[in-house]
């Protein structure tokens, strides 16, 4: 069976590319979500692709990946600092869960310093960019051993 990954997005990420770019940069989510898919479409994985401002609609995505995905990718957004129905819902979800933030959150305002959601992931991939999201991609990939044997050893597997 192919790999399934969900790929989550919390509050504001809807506007990315409007506002704030020196922080957030200026690749709207839809550009993302077009470059994830072309990443998905070229290993043969699937892909569900979802933001909202709702922290219920949020927990409710989390319990439909127990059972259609294999993996997910978070960008939590500001309910990284509060939300421990989100932090409960992930800590349900079986397989490996990476937590996204496209700026430093450890450089930033002490407010957006610490996320709840970290002790509940695999891995915290942050200030990337937009970038990290093909990143996270590629590491869950990795993760679940569906990368295509063609890529370079290091790539698939790292050093040895
Ligand atoms: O860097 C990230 O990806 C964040 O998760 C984004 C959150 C922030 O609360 C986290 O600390 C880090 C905020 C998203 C706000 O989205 C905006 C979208 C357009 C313009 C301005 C903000």
């Amino acid at each position: 069976m192919p790999m399934r990954v969900m790929i989550l997005n919390g509050p504001n990420l809807n506007l990315l590319g409007v506002r704030e770019p020196k922080i957030y940069g200026s690749v709207t989510l839809a550009a993302i979500e077009k470059s994830c898919r072309e990443f998905t479409d070229s290993i043969g994985a699937t892909l569900a692709f979802h933001q909202t401002n709702w922290e219920g609609q949020m927990v409710d995505w989390i319990h439909a990946a127990r059972q259609e995905a294999d993996a997910i990718i978070i960008n939590p957004a500001g309910f990284s600092f509060y939300s421990i129905a989100i932090l409960d819902a992930l800590k349900m979800f079986e397989g490996p869960i990476i937590e996204l933030h496209i700026s430093n959150i450890h450089a930033r305002e002490a407010t957006y310093q610490h996320s709840k959601m970290s002790s509940a992931v695999r891995a915290v991939i942050c200030g990337l960019g937009a970038y990290g999201y093909v990143v996270s991609l590629q590491c869950v990939a990795r993760m679940l051993d569906a990368l295509p044997d063609s890529l370079p050893q290091p790539l698939r597997i790292g050093p040895v």
